[in-house]
């Protein structure tokens, strides 16, 4: 549609009344429609927030709510900038969606002023875009993340549309950077769109960007490499730039419109380019253009509060005066304080507002899971470890069939960075297969346009991208190399935070848990080494809020399954299992594994020779652990029937904690029967022993716990010198519970010595053979009773 001029002057009239209302959320703690002449006492006391970044954000704002009013489309926005929120309050308000969620901000002076005087206070509106924020998944706090988030929003939503606004700020870091290949996992039939807006207002926060530094002709090489079509609009004069937003937009739309219709008709291209945007506007423009002879606007020194002390200083009092009134505020509200019908014209109606958009509010849409029934896969076990099985390729099996069963959904991925397969998952091909839509060639494996497996070698993309699947209201799990989950710690770290503020907010809608599958872990590393080993995602999730996190070990494959159903079908978590993909002893038939890990942790009295008050209690968390464990209490009754053990399976790592702590904390009763009031507690755990040490702070006795776990020993050995290598093997466990063990304090000497010389045999036999001693490999548990019930 060419631009009329009424409407490229309801576009301006919105854009400033937006700029007018972001910057007055700056300094204003009333007088909100200056009816009168600014005064010091009119200014906050504390001046927060970003004003640099607030009037292309209001721009691109207006001129999307245009493009939805002719065109229909579905449209979420993704605001990189998230330190912009003023300005997205300000269009929020300006649309009517910011009133109706919060009557707070009705449309009129009360209204008004209570959004300019809430904005940055104590108790009101955050500094930036939050769960609070309606029509946003996306936070922007930390920088990167904005361009996958919108990604994953896209991802089987056919009919959204996706508008990123990036930071050329934001575009520096490696996460955004590695977003751009998204593309090449969309789907232009079964997918949406998503629109990048680069917004390349020259400034990060205190120096230039590098993008806008470059030439228009490197940025479109660049991004054309990247497979976007860019579309430049630069300019200073808000008229003119209006004038060339309005037509590339419609160019975009049109772009996106032609390739899906393409690809629904069947005709897909081998390397579809997308549309981008490139817009070139002064950082702080419109703002002042200097202070004390010093350049402002267009500049790093608009990033924030441009004028710092108009409280106290007169002339800087009336510059900030100038400023605001250079929108004309009197044109922008009527007499009542509502935003007139000039400033608001340009909004869609209803639904079709960006503050609406019920793809932002995923729970809103969130359909359950259809799920088989677990039990189906489970590894038959005739007896407490007779059997080996690769836990997660028994897994692999049901994640096949989760993928048969939601098909037609078209809402579970998988996302994992390349390792599929080498995490033994590759069951999940035999319905599925990976994503890829640039061209294949015939010797591809399990890739395909339509595939559900998102490999990419990037845990940023694989995080960004199920966090915007998930907060759109999908379903999906993300396996991978325990040690390289730690690349997106910080990305976990601020997705518990948006999950903790969003159950806090009334008309978010809970979504679908964000589901970690790690394997390739810590203890099963003699292929890769040192580099590959590090368990301490485990502390990252344990520092997050309790109502957020669950981390689960269980000990073989049919607890894997049943952890991993029950994960599956939870809401709002952050899920993490830690699994072996290696050959491991399989424990439970699937009724006593369905028990246990509905426990969480119980007493594997079958396991024990404990009669009620145990010598010691051998207690683990982990796969390797609990097979090392349960070597040690086989030793030991070999070497000291005498001894009374208790062995204890932990599965569900929170059951340690208090009650008052966690929610899936054991109370006190329930912690002492099964660890006992006072007996010592020997614990082999799959992570760093500091964990569990203070996961149990609180329990009597806690001194009485000896841990074993991770020490930050490795190097390219034998699995179990893995172990040994971290004082966890089997020996060094059952020689901690013969010096723990007070009975055990007079005659347990001569055993411990025995152990010793074991460990020194070992060392000598991998050094001549390069494998573990076979007393060591062929090992199995061989107290002669039925398969282990739990209790
Ligand atoms: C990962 C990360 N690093 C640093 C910061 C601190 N920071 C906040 S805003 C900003 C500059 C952002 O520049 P840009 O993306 O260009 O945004 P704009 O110019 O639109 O404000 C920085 C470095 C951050 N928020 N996140
Ligand atoms: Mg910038």
């Amino acid at each position: 549609m060419d631009p009329s001029q009424a409407r490229l002057d309801q576009i301006d009239a919105s854009f400033r009344a937006a700029n007018y209302i972001g910057a007055a959320q700056l300094y204003l703690r009333d007088n909100a429609l200056l009816r009168s002449p600014l005064k010091p006492e009119n200014i906050k006391a504390r001046l927060l927030g970003h004003w640099g970044t607030q009037p292309g954000l209001n721009l691109i704002y207006a001129h999307l709510n245009r493009l939805i009013q002719d065109t229909a489309a579905s449209v979420l926005l993704v605001v990189g900038p998230g330190h912009g929120a003023p300005a997205i309050l300000a269009d929020l308000y300006l649309e009517g969606t910011l009133s109706e969620f919060y009557p707070r901000y009705s449309q009129d002076a009360a209204g008004l002023s209570n959004l300019v005087h809430d904005f940055s206070w104590p108790g009101g509106l955050p500094s930036h875009l939050t769960a609070l924020t309606p029509g946003a998944l996306h936070e922007g706090g930390e920088l990167g993340y904005s361009l996958l988030h919108a990604y994953g929003a896209a991802f089987d939503n056919p009919d959204l549309i996706v508008a990123c606004i990036v930071g050329d700020g934001e575009a520096e870091t490696g996460p955004l950077a590695a977003s751009w290949h998204s593309n090449k996992f969309l789907n232009a039939s079964t997918d949406g769109a998503v629109l990048p807006i680069l917004h390349l207002n020259g400034y990060k926060l205190s120096g230039p960007s590098i993008f806008a530094r470059m030439s228009d002709q490197e940025l479109r090489d660049i991004f054309a490499g990247y497979g976007y079509h860019v579309r430049f609009v630069a300019g200073d004069d808000p008229r003119r730039v209006h004038a060339e937003m309005w037509p590339t937009l419609d160019w975009a739309y049109h772009e996106i419109r032609f390739l899906q219709g393409d690809a629904r008709r069947g005709e897909f291209r081998p390397r579809p380019t997308w549309p981008m945007i490139i817009l070139k506007t002064p950082k702080g423009w419109t703002g002042p253009k200097s202070l004390d002879g010093k350049p402002v606007e267009g500049t790093f020194h608009s990033h924030q509060v441009p004028i710092m002390d108009p409280a106290t200083n007169p002339a800087h009092l009336k510059l900030v005066e100038k400023w605001l009134r250079s929108y004309r505020p009197e044109e922008l509200f009527d007499p009542s304080g509502k935003p007139a019908h000039q400033a608001t014209a340009i909004c869609p109606k209803a639904g079709k507002r960006m503050g609406a958009n019920l793809h932002a509010n995923g729970g809103a849409l969130l359909q359950d899971l259809r799920m088989p029934d677990y039990a189906q896969y489970a590894v038959a076990v005739p007896a407490p470890g007779a059997v080996k099985a690769e836990n997660t390729r028994i897994l692999g099996n049901l994640l096949r069939d989760v993928f048969r069963d939601n098909q037609a959904a078209g809402n579970f991925r998988l996302f994992c960075p390349d390792e599929t397969t080498s995490n033994r998952l590759e069951a999940v091909y035999g319905t599925t297969s990976r994503a890829f839509e640039w061209p294949l060639i015939p010797t591809d494996e399990f890739l395909s346009r339509d595939g559900r497996v998102m490999e990419i070698l990037s845990e940023h993309c694989c995080q960004g991208w199920l966090e915007g699947y998930l907060l759109s209201g999908r379903h999906g799990i993300f396996a991978c190399y325990e040690a390289f989950i730690a690349i997106i710690d910080s990305m976990v770290q601020q997705y518990a935070k948006w999950s903790k503020m969003a159950r806090e907010v009334p008309w978010r809608k809970p979504v679908a848990s964000l589901n970690y599958l790690l394997t390739s872990h810590v203890w099963q590393q003699d292929h890769n080494g040192y580099s590959h080993q590090g368990p301490g995602f485990i502390n990252t999730l344990l520092t997050r809020k309790r109502e957020v996190t669950r981390i689960y070990l269980p000990p073989d494959a049919n607890c894997l399954l049943s952890i991993t159903d029950h994960c599956l079908r939870s809401r709002n978590y952050i899920n993490l299992i830690v699994a072996s993909k290696s050959p491991m002893p399989q424990w439970l038939d699937m009724p006593a594994a369905k028990e246990h890990c509905s426990q969480g942790v119980s007493i594997w009295s079958w396991a024990g020779n404990d009669v009620g008050e145990p010598d010691v209690v051998l207690a683990s968390a982990g796969d390797v652990p609990t097979q090392e464990m349960m070597a040690a209490a086989w030793l030991l009754r070999q070497e000291v029937p005498d001894l009374r053990v208790r062995v204890v399976n932990v599965v569900d790592l929170f059951t340690l904690q208090s009650h008052n702590d966690h929610p899936h904390g054991l109370d006190e009763e329930q912690f002492c029967r099964i660890f006992t009031d006072d007996a010592p507690v020997v614990f082999a755990f799959h992570g760093y022993p500091g964990v569990i040490h203070e996961l149990i702070h609180h329990r009597p006795r806690s001194g009485r716990f000896h841990v074993r776990g991770y020490i930050e020993e490795g190097t390219t050995t034998t699995p179990f010198d893995m172990t040994v290598l971290n004082e966890l093997s089997r020996y060094h466990l059952a020689m901690e519970a013969l010096r723990r063990a007070p009975r055990m304090r007079s005659v347990g000497g001569d055993v411990i010595q025995k152990f010793e010389l074991k460990l020194k045999e070992h060392r000598a036999w991998i050094q001549s053979h390069d494998e573990d001693m076979p007393e060591i490999l062929n090992w199995k548990w061989s107290v002669q009773q039925s398969a282990g019930k739990a209790n």
